[in-house]
This record gives structure tokens, C-alpha cells and sequence, in this order.
């Protein structure tokens, strides 16, 4: 695309009261339209009285000025038609961009009651898009064609999440919720995860999502893209996010999860200090704290996830936020394995298989068979399951791997994990590694 000839395409044409292209970024909501008409419509008055005024003061300049030998006469000072005509006339033209603005903005106020809800959750540096089944994602995810109401909030300062191809903006505050809506008209033509938003163009893989409220030194990498589901494919999305795959490795998940959900803003992989801790052959140390000594073991890392303030190392501020109902069990199981990863000589699993599955997820109902494959390759070497296990070793099946997992699970109910084994921290773990233990033994 010519910039030059799509710009005076946009100035001459009838249509650049709703053109895109040099000026806006495309219009990939049902909103957008309207919202640029109006802005044109804004900006054409003020061209046009720009002209006229600015043309006048010159002509008049030009035709009155004073020149030698002339003599002043008096000047009109009075002329009812022509005041009333400039008072009447703009009068009109105000009060008709406010009937639209008012309008335009009832609209962008009012979510529908059918909406698809969203959370999302504000804090330094980042974004967490939480949806109704308990997955959260750095990015947005929604379907094409159907009111999305955003629910914004903060764990610290006023954040404001703005979309430029929605033409939205919101501002996320502490201690409050605000709300959002829009509905996207253009699916996204093609999104890979990997590609960090810093490093694509505008509106290139996603539309772009910024955080446009200053707030503190993180915040220009406060963004995030949005990616519209063509109409079907965003539940199958929403499903897939929500499992995990067990012959993934927990080390690789950890990784993922920390620059995803922002750990990287405040802990370094490489030694640095950032406002936490790094990460990097922490684990096993000693460290002191303001309660005393401690180990960095699995206990003492959930931990400092789910109740930062808990205990605070020695040289440290605490101002990490709790992820307390914000991370699932088998999450933070990956940032635990993706920690431990990272001090030498410590053994990690390849896959979630070869501890005992995924936790909270290998569930029996509609899962179960998946399941119960998945556990299979560890449990033994060359039964077939079909045949031996059921009748066998029942508890294979009834597996205990499965009963601590159900209520997440099942009912995608994120919420309650956390605070299920708060009190013994690697319950989650020991259990599967019980049923691993059980499904060996069994068979
Ligand atoms: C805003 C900055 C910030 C973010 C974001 C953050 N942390 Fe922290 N984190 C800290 C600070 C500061 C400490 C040290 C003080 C304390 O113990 O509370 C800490 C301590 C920790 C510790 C204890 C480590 C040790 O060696 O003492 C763990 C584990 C941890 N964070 C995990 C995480 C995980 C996992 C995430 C992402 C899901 C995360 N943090 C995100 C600031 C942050
Ligand atoms: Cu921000």
C-alpha cells in the first residue's frame, strides 16, 4: 500500500468519514465505524471553519489595510442577521455532535446481558485475561461476532487497557471494577504465542493491547495482543488452554508461565538482581529472611507464590503480589520444576508422565480414558490395559491421582486449588507421586 496515495484517498474521497488506513488502525470492531465517522465528521468542521476563518482575516487583511492618504471612515459595529446566523448555526452543529457523542457513549457503556464475561487483572507488568473455566493467558482471547464485557481490576496501581482496533479504553484501579465491551469483527488472521508483542508490528499477530496509564518503570512493556476466534474454534481454544498435554515437560510449561504471567518482570534467570530474587541456583540454598533461616524447597516456593508477605528474604522489599487463586496447582507444580531446573545437579522430570500426570487434571470422568492411557506407559511395561486393569487392580482406575484433582478439573473451578492445599504445600506433588507409586505397585 501506497501511504501517500492512501492518504489522499482518505482526504478526498466521500468515504474518509469512515476510512481507515494512514490515520487509524483498521476497524475490527462493531464500534470502531461509528467512532471514527463521528471523529471525522469533528474534524471536517473544524477544517472547514479553520478555512474560512483563517481565508477571511487574510482577504481582509489584504483589502483593508491602511495605506498612505487614506482617511478612516466608521465601521459598522452591528449586524443582526449575520450574528444571529453565527451563533444559530454552530449552535446546531455543537448540540448535533453531542446528540451522537452522548449516544455513541451510552452504547459503549452499556455491555449487553448476554456478554461473554472476562476478567482481567492489572499489575506491574502485565496482563491476566482469566476466563469462566479458570485458564488465565497473557493474552486476550475472544470470539468473533460476540459481545466480550472485560472486567478490569488492579493489584497495585491505575492501569488502563486500551485496544486501538476496538477503538477501547478502560482504566483498570485499585479496589474497583470497571467494565468494558465490544465486539470483535474480524477474526485474527494467524497468531503464534511465541512471538513476544514487543517484537511485532501493529496490529500484526493480534491486534495490539496496551497499557496506556503510566505506571512505573515496566510499563512500556505492558502490552499484549488480542486474538479473535473465528466463530467455533474459540471453545476448542478455551479447552486446549485449559489442559495440559502429560508428555509435555513441566520444565518447558515453567518457562512459559514465567514470562507469561510476569515473573520475569522482578526475578532474573541469570544472576541479576531485579526486585526480586533471580531464580538462578536458588534452589536448595539457605536464605535468610525476616522469620529466619529457610531452605528454597518446593514448600517454602509455593509458598512465596500464593502468600509473598509470608516470609520476606533479607534484602528484599515485599512487594510482590499474591497469586493466590491466580495460579493453578499444576502451575505452579511447572514453576517449581522450571526453579528447580535452574540450580545444577538438580534432577527434573522429562514429563508430566513420569510424575504421575498433570496435576489436577488426570481426572476420571471425561478424561478418565485419557488418563488412565496417559498413566499406562508408566504403570507398566506391556499389559494391555484394556484388558488387565479394570478387573485387576481397581484402584488403578479410581486412581488417587484422580480424587485430589476432581474439584478443579472437573469443574474448571480454578478458585478453590490453591487454597485446597495451602496448608500442606506439596500436598499436590506427594499425591501424585503416591499414585504413581500405587499404579506401579498395582501392576
Ligand atoms: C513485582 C515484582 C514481582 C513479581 C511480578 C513476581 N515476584 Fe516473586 N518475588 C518478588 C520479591 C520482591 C521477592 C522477595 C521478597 C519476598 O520474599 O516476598 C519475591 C520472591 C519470590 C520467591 C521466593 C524466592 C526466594 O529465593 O526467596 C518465589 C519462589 C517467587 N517470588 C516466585 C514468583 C513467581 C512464580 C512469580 C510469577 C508468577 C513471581 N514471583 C512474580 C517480586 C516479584
Ligand atoms: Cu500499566
Amino acid at each position: 500500500m501506497n501511504p501517500l496515495s492512501n492518504l489522499t484517498a482518505s482526504l478526498w474521497t466521500p468515504a474518509p468519514l469512515a476510512a481507515p488506513g494512514v490515520w487509524f488502525r483498521d476497524q475490527a470492531s462493531t464500534f470502531a465505524g461509528q467512532i471514527d465517522w463521528l471523529f471525522y465528521v469533528i474534524l471536517w468542521i473544524c477544517v472547514f471553519f479553520f478555512v474560512l476563518i483563517v481565508g477571511m482575516m487574510i482577504a481582509f487583511i489584504g483589502r483593508y489595510y491602511a495605506r498612505p492618504g487614506h482617511n478612516e471612515e466608521s465601521t459598522p459595529h452591528h449586524n443582526n442577521v449575520l450574528e444571529a446566523s453565527w451563533s444559530i448555526i454552530p449552535g446546531f452543529l455543537v448540540l448535533g455532535i453531542f446528540g451522537f457523542g452522548f449516544t455513541y457513549y451510552l452504547e459503549l457503556r452499556t455491555p449487553p446481558a448476554d456478554a461473554y464475561e472476562i476478567n482481567v487483572i492489572a499489575k506491574k507488568w502485565n496482563f491476566a485475561f482469566q476466563y469462566p473455566n479458570g485458564v488465565i493467558d497473557a493474552n486476550l482471547h475472544v470470539p468473533v461476532d460476540r459481545p466480550v464485557k472485560l472486567i478490569l481490576s488492579s493489584d497495585d496501581v491505575i492501569h488502563s487497557l486500551y485496544i486501538p482496533a476496538f477503538r477501547v479504553k478502560c482504566d483498570c484501579v485499585p479496589g474497583r471494577y470497571s467494565t468494558l465491551w465490544f465486539e470483535a469483527k474480524t477474526p485474527t488472521a494467524s497468531f503464534d504465542p511465541d512471538r513476544p508483542p514487543s517484537e511485532t508490528g501493529s496490529d500484526e499477530n493480534g491486534y495490539d493491547l496496551f497499557c496506556t496509564e503510566y505506571c512505573g518503570q515496566g510499563h512500556s512493556t505492558m502490552i499484549a495482543k488480542v486474538v479473535v476466534h473465528e466463530s467455533g474454534t474459540f471453545e476448542q481454544w478455551l479447552e486446549e488452554a485449559n489442559k495440559y498435554d502429560p508428555s509435555e515437560s513441566p520444565v518447558e510449561r515453567g518457562a512459559q508461565l514465567y514470562k507469561d504471567r510476569g515473573c520475569s518482570q522482578c526475578h532474573s534467570l541469570d544472576g541479576a538482581k531485579l526486585a526480586g530474587p533471580t531464580w538462578k541456583g536458588t534452589y536448595g540454598t539457605q536464605q535468610a529472611t525476616n522469620k529466619g533461616q529457610i531452605t528454597v524447597d518446593e514448600n517454602y516456593i509455593r509458598e512465596s507464590i500464593l502468600e509473598p508477605m509470608a516470609k520476606i528474604r533479607e534484602g528484599y522489599q515485599g512487594v510482590m503480589p499474591s497469586y493466590q487463586g491466580q495460579l493453578k496447582d499444576k502451575e505452579i507444580a511447572a514453576l517449581i520444576y522450571f526453579i528447580k531446573s535452574l540450580q545444577e545437579g538438580t534432577e527434573v522430570p522429562d514429563t508430566w508422565t513420569d510424575v504421575g500426570g498433570v496435576p489436577g487434571q488426570d481426572a476420571p470422568d471425561s478424561e478418565g480414558a485419557n488418563g488412565a492411557e496417559a498413566a499406562a506407559p508408566a504403570s507398566d511395561s506391556g499389559d494391555s490395559p484394556a484388558t488387565d486393569s479394570p478387573a485387576t487392580d481397581p484402584p488403578a482406575d479410581d486412581s488417587p491421582a484422580a480424587d485430589p484433582a476432581a474439584p478443579g478439573a472437573a469443574a474448571g473451578d480454578g478458585e478453590d486449588q490453591p487454597e485446597e492445599g495451602a496448608d500442606q504445600p506439596s500436598a499436590v506433588e506427594d499425591e501424585s507421586g503416591d499414585a504413581n507409586q500405587t499404579n506401579r505397585t498395582a501392576a
